[in-house]
């Protein structure tokens, strides 16, 4: 982006020509949505220590702890909206034959935007499972159950269906992620401090197979010395400026099926 709030024509020009564009997003695009990002300034691991929290030995142990964590962001989570980044990226859907989104967050935000084809690499935040026979719960189930649920069939413990540290990513949501990133034309990384692995060799992926990366950050992060162009600025200003100036594109009709990568 130059000084009058305008993108380089590089990609510009990738994009009007471009069938193929993947998005990675991570907790920075839904800070301007009041969600805390974990790392940084803000982040809520100044607060938790993730290896507390986010991992299934320490949910064993102390189960209620990691509920109470839990719960306390469900409840944030309830309470908020998508902003202008969202928006801007479910607007640029439709104007690629194969637009897809491979998040980090938990938090259907991407969803509520309008976004349609979504592949979340950490889980959602909105389910429940039983750690000992896989039976799904809903939240409003899990509110009849206390403070540190169990599942009535089997008695083992419900946990969040989120991913922790030292755990597998859903293999579809991941398989669709490493296909989209492979095909690319354009990528781009956005919101991410890209620490956290696989997740995180995406936008590298992508890179070594081609496509033209761009990352959107408030700062530079480990992933920028490889992206072809780094934007400095919050998501939720970036992209909608440049949807302003985005191409048309195939300009796919809404109302077609999703299409993945
Ligand atoms: C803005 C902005 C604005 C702010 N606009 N930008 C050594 C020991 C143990 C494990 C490992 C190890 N080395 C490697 C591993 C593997 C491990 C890992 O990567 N660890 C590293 C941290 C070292 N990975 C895993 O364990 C993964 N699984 C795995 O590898 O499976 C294979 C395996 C199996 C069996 C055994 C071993 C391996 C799983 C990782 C799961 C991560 N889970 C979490 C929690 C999810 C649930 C929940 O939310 O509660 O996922 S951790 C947390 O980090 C969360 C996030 O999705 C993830 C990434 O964070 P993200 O999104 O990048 O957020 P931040 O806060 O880091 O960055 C925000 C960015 O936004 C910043 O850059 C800001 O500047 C920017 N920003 N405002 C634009 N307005
Ligand atoms: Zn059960």
């Amino acid at each position: 982006m130059n000084g009058n709030g305008s993108f380089s024509p590089e990609l510009i020009s990738r994009l009007e020509g471009a069938e193929r564009v993947g998005v990675f997003t991570g907790a920075g695009m839904s800070a301007e949505s009041g969600v805390p990002t974990f790392r940084g300034e803000d982040g809520i691991w100044k607060k938790f220590k993730p290896e507390e929290l986010a991992n299934f030995d320490a949910f064993m142990r102390n189960p209620q702890l990691v509920w109470e964590w839990y719960n306390h962001r469900k409840h944030l989570i309830a309470g908020i909206e998508p902003n202008a980044g969202h928006y801007a990226l479910a607007g640029m859907e439709s104007r690629h034959r194969y637009f897809s989104i491979a998040t980090q967050n938990i938090d259907n935000l991407h969803r509520k935007a309008g976004s349609r084809t979504i592949h979340e690499l950490h889980g959602n935040i909105g389910r429940n499972y039983c750690t000992g026979c896989g039976a799904y719960y809903t939240d409003a189930q899990l509110a009849l159950l206390g403070n540190v649920p169990k599942c009535s069939a089997c008695r083992g413990l419900i946990r969040p269906d989120v991913v922790w540290f030292g755990e597998m990513l859903p293999v579809d949501e991941w398989d669709a992620a490493v296909r989209a990133a492979e095909r690319a034309d354009v990528y781009f990384s956005i919101g991410t401090s890209s620490v956290v692995y696989p997740a995180a060799s995406l936008p590298v992926l992508a890179k070594s197979a081609g496509a033209y990366v761009v990352e959107m950050n408030i700062e530079r992060t480990d992933f920028s010395r490889h992206a072809d162009e780094v934007m400095i600025g919050k998501s939720g200003e970036l992209l909608p400026r440049l949807l302003e100036q985005y191409p048309r594109g195939t300009d796919i009709p809404v109302g077609q099926p999703p299409y993945t990568l």
